[in-house]
């Protein structure tokens, strides 16, 4: 297996992708929000928090699913990163949960192809070099342990995201 093959870095909408799966990056409550999680309730339409009302909240470092609706893509995966609060109240590992715990549910529900926003990189504040280095070791670790999925995009909204994915990206890859 190449990895290359299956995990990628690029800029893009999230809303916009046809996949499987999207990833939301939401707070606890699952009741939507801002950034990323608003553009994705925006674009799914109103089902999307009628289904979420049902769901009673996820702990940091979980994962949910939901049916995407308007979207292109058939499901949500609705994840709660860490807020970052200084390094020292388990930020990374949160972090690392919700990727993992994301992927888990992926795979359950027979999921070949998923994208990922940057999971608490905006509003939660997490540093934008520990977080990429996080999320890419993370999925690469996941797809080296028996996984299904045939696609793992990693979506950057801004050019300072996408370079320091992508940073990660080559430089892991260069070590394994
Ligand atoms: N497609 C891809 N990435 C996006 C999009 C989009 N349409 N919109 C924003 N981003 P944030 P967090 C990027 O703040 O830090 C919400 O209010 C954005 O530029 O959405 O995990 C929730 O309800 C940034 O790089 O998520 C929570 O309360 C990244 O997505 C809180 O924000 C994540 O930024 C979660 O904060």
């Amino acid at each position: 297996m190449d990895i290359s093959d299956i995990l990628s870095v690029t800029m893009g909408d999230i809303v916009e992708q046809e996949v499987d799966a999207i990833v939301n990056a939401a707070n606890n409550s699952l009741l939507g929000g801002g950034g990323v999680d608003g553009a994705i309730h925006y674009a799914a339409g109103p089902q999307l928090l009628e289904e979420c009302r049902t769901l009673g909240g996820c702990p940091t470092g979980e994962a949910r699913i939901t049916k995407g609706y308007l979207l292109p893509a058939t499901w949500v995966i609705h994840t709660v990163g860490p807020i970052w609060k200084g390094g020292n109240f388990m930020e990374e590992k949160l972090l690392t949960d919700a990727y993992r715990n994301s992927l888990y549910l992926a795979e359950e529900h027979g999921i070949r192809s998923i994208a990922f926003p940057g999971i608490s990189i905006g509003a939660y504040g997490f540093p934008v070099d520990r977080a990429s280095g996080l999320a890419v070791g993370t999925v690469i670790e996941h797809l080296r342990s028996g996984s299904e999925l045939e696609d793992v995009r990693l979506i950057c909204f801004n050019e300072n995201a996408y370079d320091s994915y992508s940073k990660a990206l080559y430089e892991i890859l260069e070590h394994i």
